[in-house]
């Protein structure tokens, strides 16, 4: 396009924009937008108070015979989550592991859909869904695995209905897709359940899922936690119309819940499981909360977001409000907190112990299962490996000792 070209063009209006207004009037319309509240299911308030009217009351049924016992296990599986989630950090910081993608604020969201889940369901989760492999019973230690880099994921998908964490954004909605579609042929009710962001919405493989899903009637749950970041990209990036809206063009429902109402996320998950199990196909979930922490420990919101918005977010925490309804129904003393507490500090040196103990694995392990009946080029990538590690051996001689290939 030439100089010319360019400037005799009409400039563009951004999407949304009057003609006429100004960049700073743009960006404070942004800001007013975020910070609305969006129309969402929610049972718990912020205050620990519950939610009872009309407009909820579909979904409070699937909660309504929840126990003082029920809310103080989810209370439990957030709390050792989010040590659990601490102490991963702490390792990663340590040099203990590579990376860790922390979960902190969407504890709720991740322990209520997770307790909603039947042990026959299926898990299609992304990386950061640590608290869905909690209630699966797949052992924190091997979460860590994956990420210190000496295993190749770390447990056996079918030994907890819990298939392996997928870093391609995205592409586990169409693996969900395709084994709900065999559920179905199989003639079973279990229900398959895949997780991914609001970033993750964008891709194409997530269109794809919700085509297929739909004029095959899949049972699956797409289950989209909008944390209001993907990396630095802030959702208003990714859609015009809130995410949950999306699902109407496809033709299924969708639904926008509190995503730090742990009670509200069991009950829409409960909803959405319960109509995949009925022969009523996909649903859209999309847990309306927010990432706390940077992306990953290789991230720095500070960068790219205001900590005015964090520290909103803070006063929605999910496991202070579960807290004050606790505290509020006495349906908790101290002693309940205190042996938390204890619990809590157990897993955190559980799982430090664990780590710091894993063995390095073979070197030569990476080049193992690529093909079933091998590759020449992995057979060459093997022996380029090979000579460079012998490159090392060498230097041994001179005093240098070859790095054990830990973190
Ligand atoms: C196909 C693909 N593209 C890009 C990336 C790099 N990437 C890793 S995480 C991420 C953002 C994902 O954001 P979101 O879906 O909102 O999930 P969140 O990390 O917020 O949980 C991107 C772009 C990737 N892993 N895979
Ligand atoms: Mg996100």
């Amino acid at each position: 396009m030439t100089v010319e070209s360019t400037a005799a063009r009409k400039p563009r209006r951004s999407a949304g924009s009057k003609a006429g207004t100004t960049g700073t009037e743009r960006t404070t319309r942004t800001t007013a937008r975020k910070s609305a509240e969006p129309e969402l299911v929610q049972l718990l308030t912020p205050e620990g108070k519950r939610v009872k009217n009309a407009k909820n009351a579909e979904y409070a049924k699937y909660v309504a015979g929840v126990t003082p016992e029920e809310l103080r296990g989810l209370y439990r599986d957030m709390v050792l989550t989010r040590r659990f989630d601490a102490e991963a950090t702490a390792l990663q910081r340590q040099g203990e592991l590579g990376l860790w993608a922390s979960l902190l604020g969407q504890e709720a969201a991740q322990i209520g859909s997770g307790r909603a889940l039947r042990d026959d369901d299926y898990v299609f989760p992304t990386y950061r869904e640590h608290g869905v492999a909690w209630c699966r019973g797949v052992d924190p230690a091997n979460l860590l695995g994956m990420f210190r880099g000496v295993n190749n994921g770390g447990w056996d998908p079918n030994g907890n209905n819990f298939h392996l964490y997928t870093i391609v954004i995205g592409s586990q909605t169409l693996h969900a897709t395709g084994y709900a579609m065999g559920v179905a042929k199989d003639g079973a009710d279990s229900a398959v359940i895949a997780y991914f962001g609001d970033g993750a919405s964008s891709q194409g493989d997530v269109a794809e899922s919700f085509t297929f899903s739909a004029v095959y009637n899949a049972p699956v749950v797409f289950f989209c936690q909008n944390n209001q970041w993907a990396i630095s990209e802030p959702t208003e990036k990714q859609t015009r119309v809130p995410l949950y809206q999306r699902a109407q063009g496809y033709g299924f429902p969708g639904v926008r819940v509190d995503g730090n109402d742990v009670l509200a996320c069991l009950a829409v998950t409960r909803w959405a499981l319960d109509r995949a199990r009925d022969g009523e196909g996909p649903t859209l979930v999309e847990a309306y909360t927010y990432r706390m922490g940077a992306h990953t420990t290789s991230d720095d919101p500070t960068k790219y977001r205001a900590d005015e918005e964090r520290e909103a977010w803070e006063a929605k925490d999910p496991i202070l409000r579960l807290r004050r309804h606790l505290e509020a129904s006495n349906h908790t003393d101290e002693g309940f907190f205190a042996e938390l507490e204890a619990e809590s500090e157990a897993l955190g040196r559980r799982v430090r112990e664990a780590v710091r103990a894993m063995p390095d694995p073979d070197r030569f392990a990476i080049f193992e299962n690529v093909y079933a009946d091998g590759h020449a080029l992995v057979d060459e990538e093997r022996a380029q490996f090979a000579a460079y590690q012998a490159s090392f051996a060498t230097e041994s001689e001179s005093g240098f000792v070859a790095g054990s290939g830990g973190n």
